[in-house]
């Protein structure tokens, strides 16, 4: 469930590092790029699901433990290095946990931000995903 690529790193410690994508195939346009930022420590987010949404994650600066739900089974994924970026496929529910202060979450996402594309409430994702809604996506990525 847990698909994460590592972010090439150009510099040295001395005089700090550059990261880049470039010519990366993740299997979406992007079509929009955001970050949440200032959230204090402990702060917990997420709690949704999307439809359709693929999204590519990495936390530039702190430390973020993500969990990844795909209904039988939940897997922890701890962004705590700028040289890492995670994929959330559509019908996966997150959770994501602040465990620094002022952790920076950066995402990539296929779409532009679209309320209906979200599921918020477990058991109806969990219905979702007893009924085989994402059957289709999932075999095929
Ligand atoms: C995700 C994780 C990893 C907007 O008005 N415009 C936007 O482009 C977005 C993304 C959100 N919003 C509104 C919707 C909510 O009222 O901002 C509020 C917070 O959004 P959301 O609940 O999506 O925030 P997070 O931090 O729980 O989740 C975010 C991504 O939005 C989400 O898709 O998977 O990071």
């Amino acid at each position: 469930m847990a698909e994460q690529i590592s972010i090439p790193q150009i510099g040295a410690s001395d005089i700090g590092y550059l990261s880049f994508f470039q010519d990366i195939e993740i299997g979406f346009p992007i079509k929009r790029i955001y970050y949440t930022y200032e959230a204090p420590k402990g702060t917990k987010r997420g709690f949704h699901a999307h439809k359709k949404l693929q999204q590519l994650v990495w936390c530039p600066y702190g430390d973020i433990t993500i969990i990844l739900d795909n209904g039988t089974s939940r897997e922890n994924v701890r962004l705590d290095s700028p040289s890492s970026a995670l994929f959330i496929r559509q019908g996966i529910w997150r959770e994501m946990i602040w465990n620094r202060k002022n952790s920076v979450l950066c995402v990539a996402a296929s779409d532009h931000y679209d309320e209906e594309d979200y599921i918020r409430d477990y058991d109806v994702f969990i219905k979702l995903v007893d009924e085989g809604f994402w059957n289709y996506e999932r075999n095929t990525i």
